[in-house]
């Protein structure tokens, strides 16, 4: 016989289990990375001497004279770019020509030298305060390769490199992404020489102990962006996508014949898909350019807005970054083309998930972790990311039934895991009620952040199924959404 206490006390202790969350799977984000998640489609402007050049690489002669706009407005390229539903902006604070966009301390070659707004103007920060003042996040790329630089090659340029990341870092505000790209050596105009320098980036520019000592104490909520991470890795192209199936977690593989995996050296073959049960949490992020060239060219033309919401899908939709390519013109401003281009794509972004149209459906699981309405199935619509539906320990492949209580039509479909708990899924399918039966309608396999699968033709139905088909733990999901593309 179980007496009173005992029985309340064995009560007490299996509620309180059933209110344990599910252990965290594999490798997790951290919360910076989860941030800029959030993001989803952000942009990268490029506007230095190379512009005036109509160059895509500056050879670091340019003189500075050359950057002289005749009417850069940073709230023009910002309000644009909003309006294109981007919620961040990277500024390439230094392209490989070396020409400073700040008045740095560390090189006369920079903004200072030039006639722009007199030789007192700050364009790093003119980018900043716009992006700020109208809500988008802000970050810097600087680029380690650098065609001016008479010292480029010896340990004593590694100094002036990390002396310019320290003056972005103080200067700016929080800065949501420190961006890094593998573009590394060659010919160029160093101080003069004009030469080929190469260097072995595996060891030159000892990025263990920048991005240990300057970025992480500096910007702790900076994601670093490299071919290798640390927080977020790039694509593996400069097209806009990542593989259907793209897993957040990767582990870092060297080039050939070499033993650390650095950027610029290392074997990217794994990138648009990552590595399912991967090392580290480092997502892809698709970097592309509006235009052709992440300079402006006046013979070149933005991409149409279904492309641009194509490479949304292909990207944010596959639990990556969407970051757009912006190149500003001699004005100093986005042409008409683009700014056009960028609303349109907007619109249809805004007008498409405006309405969950399962919003306001009943839901019904097999199974809910331990009968707990914290983990209930109705966490799936509410809107809400940090609410989540979760099952049982032994419930990897659950179901859950989506009545939307009336006929809707519908061609997009979009799932959302509780990212904080790891990538747990690994298939997953959705059918729609049709007539008197199940009819599936789409399959997959990676979710993570986000997963959108647009349906070839729309479907008309009342009823819908989340069935995930292969887990190796239980699952822990967020949201759960049913669209209609505007287009
Ligand atoms: C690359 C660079 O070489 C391109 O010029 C551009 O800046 C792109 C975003 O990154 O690595
Ligand atoms: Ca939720």
């Amino acid at each position: 016989m179980i007496r009173p206490v005992a029985a309340l006390l064995l009560l007490t202790a299996l509620n309180s289990f059933a209110q344990t969350p599910p252990k965290p799977y594999g490798a997790l984000p951290a919360p910076r990375q989860v941030a800029w998640h959030e993001t989803e489609v952000y942009g990268i402007m490029h506007f230095t001497p190379t512009t005036f050049e109509n160059k895509e690489w500056g050879f670091g002669d340019a003189d500075p004279k050359t950057f002289n706009p005749s009417d850069f407005n940073a709230e023009q390229i910002i309000l644009a770019a909003k309006a294109g539903g981007l919620k961040g902006i990277v500024l390439v604070a230094k392209h490989h020509d070396g020409f400073a966009l700040w008045p740095t301390k560390t090189t006369d070659y920079n903004i200072s030298k030039s006639p722009f707004r007199g030789g007192k103007g700050d364009l790093v920060k003119e980018v900043a305060d716009a992006a700020r003042k109208h809500g988008l996040k802000f970050g810097v790329y600087c680029s380690p390769w650098d065609r001016n630089n008479a010292k480029y090659g010896t340990p004593e340029y590694l100094q002036i490199y990390r002396e310019q990341l320290k003056e972005l870092y103080t200067n700016y505000g929080e800065l949501f992404m420190s961006w890094h790209d593998g573009a590394n050596g060659g010919d160029g105009y160093y101080g003069g020489a004009k030469e080929k320098r190469s260097i072995d980036n595996t060891t030159y520019y000892q990025w263990d102990s920048t991005w240990t000592n300057l970025t992480r104490k500096l910007q702790p909520s900076a994601n670093i962006f490299s071919d290798i991470g640390w927080d977020v890795r790039w694509a593996g192209n400069e097209d806009g996508s990542v593989n259907e199936t793209s897993w957040a977690t990767l582990t870092p593989k060297p080039s050939e014949g070499k033993n650390v995996a650095v950027p610029g050296q290392a074997n990217a073959t794994e990138n648009p898909g990552g590595t399912r049960n991967g090392k580290f949490w480092i997502p892809a992020e698709c970097d592309v350019p509006l235009r052709k060239g992440w300079f402006y060219h006046p013979t070149e033309k933005p991409k149409t807005p279904e492309k641009l919401f194509d490479l949304y899908l292909k990207s944010v939709g596959r639990g990556a970054a969407l970051d757009l390519g912006l190149a500003p013109d001699t004005r100093g401003q986005l042409h008409d083309d683009d700014v056009a281009a960028l609303k349109s794509f907007g619109d249809h972004l805004k007008q498409t998930f405006a309405t969950n149209l399962a919003a306001r459906a009943s839901s019904k699981a097999v199974n809910v972790r331990g009968y707990n309405s914290i983990y209930s199935a109705k966490n799936l619509l509410d809107s809400k990311p940090e609410t989540y539906w979760a099952t049982d320990d032994d419930f990897k492949t659950p179901e859950v039934i989506i009545d939307l209580g009336q006929p809707a039509v519908f061609d997009m479909i979009s799932i959302q895991e509780y990212i904080k708990l790891g990538q747990r899924i690994e298939e997953f399918a959705v059918d729609a009620w049709q007539g008197d039966q199940w009819k599936e309608i789409c399959k997959g396999t990676s979710i993570g952040a986000k997963r959108l699968v647009k349906l070839e033709i729309p479907v008309t139905s009342s009823k819908l199924r989340l069935r995930i088909t292969k887990s190796p733990v239980s699952v822990a999901i967020s949201e759960f959404g049913v669209y209609k593309d505007s287009e």
